[in-house]
């Protein structure tokens, strides 16, 4: 089979692509395993139509009946939101996804390997994963920064989640010769809040010369990824202490019932939600959707 009869792209995202018109991917693992229903699937139409705004095209992305697809419809969010069978599909995961023609969400991981497939340069998340804390002794390093590493996908993000180690998940991309862009910032947003204590390598002040930096970097074959981080907006963040808080007991928690591997960040998530009472919940939709505007802007300068 060629790539062509794998891929399923949404007519909308097609015409874009083929016209260079801006085009922004979204990843599909916060709709089914990191958000609660009702709020996942309207935080996932309130980003596409973000994106709208900005006059880009959104590309939704996950693998329903075995098909890659890019670009999703209404109802196929709703599914996506609601289904237990849909799995958290990562780049080990994708072939017997695909294979076996069931369905599943992307993460950041799988969403840079389709939107490269497509074509799309441009993709928007909350935040990705990296290393996790206790890593030296769990060995727990997300799949998205070896994606990162190689695959030629620019991904705004409000910087890795908190719940994660920062100063491990940079020396990792560092090492992996991933360029850590802060926009309007020097330090590392830390996802609910807007800052970390760590430095990003540069402070860029606007989209478009973050657009030519993409094109720069891809033209000298550098091949792999760059990190756009994107802090939330200070009205929407959650206090650094109240935070760091809650995610200690979420961990704890982890561990009195042993999860892991993949479970662990959606248990993270959930988990911290619970004790912030859906603060936290807010302020993941508010820096989302910050996110995607962000990456609709360097899409359009991208696109030029
Ligand atoms: N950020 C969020 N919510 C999420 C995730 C990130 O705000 O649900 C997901 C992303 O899809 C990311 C994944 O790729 O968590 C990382 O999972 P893991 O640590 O198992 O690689
Ligand atoms: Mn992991």
């Amino acid at each position: 089979m060629k790539l062509s009869d794998y891929l399923d792209i949404h007519p909308d995202v097609e015409n874009a692509i083929k016209n260079s018109e801006p085009v922004v991917a979204l990843e599909s693992t916060i709709i089914s395993h990191g958000m609660p229903y009702p709020k996942n699937v309207e935080t996932a139409l309130m980003v596409e139509e973000t994106v709208r705004s900005n006059k880009a095209v959104p590309a939704t992305i996950a693998i329903i009946n075995g098909k890659l697809k890019v670009g999703l419809t209404h109802d196929e969010i709703e599914y996506l939101a609601t289904n237990e069978e849909v799995k958290k599909v990562s780049r080990r995961d994708l072939p017997i996804t695909v294979a076996q023609k069931l369905s599943g969400s992307t993460t950041v991981a799988s969403t840079m390997i389709i939107a490269s497939l497509a074509k799309i340069a441009i993709f928007a998340t909350g935040g990705i994963g990296g290393v996790h804390r206790g890593a030296e002794n769990t060995m727990d390093i997300s799949a998205d920064l070896e994606e990162l590493a190689n695959t030629n996908v620019c991904v705004i993000c409000a910087g890795a989640k908190a719940i994660l180690d920062l100063g491990l998940t940079l020396e990792y991309l560092e090492t992996k010769g991933v360029p850590v862009i802060g926009y309007k910032t020097s330090e590392l947003p830390a996802f609910y809040s807007s800052e970390s204590g760590f430095d990003v390598d540069y402070k860029i002040d606007s989209a478009q010369e973050i657009a030519e930096i993409l094109k720069t970097k891809w033209d000298l074959s550098l091949d792999g990824g760059v990190l756009v981080t994107n802090p939330i907006p200070v009205a929407f963040e959650l206090e650094t202490g109240v935070m760091n808080d809650a995610i200690n007991q979420a961990i704890i928690e982890a561990d009195n019932n042993k999860i892991s591997g993949k479970k662990i960040t959606p248990y993270l998530l959930s988990k911290v939600n619970e004790i912030t009472q859906g603060k936290s919940l807010e302020a993941n939709i508010k820096l989302i959707q910050n996110n995607a505007d962000l990456a609709a802007k360097i899409a359009l300068h991208y696109s030029k």
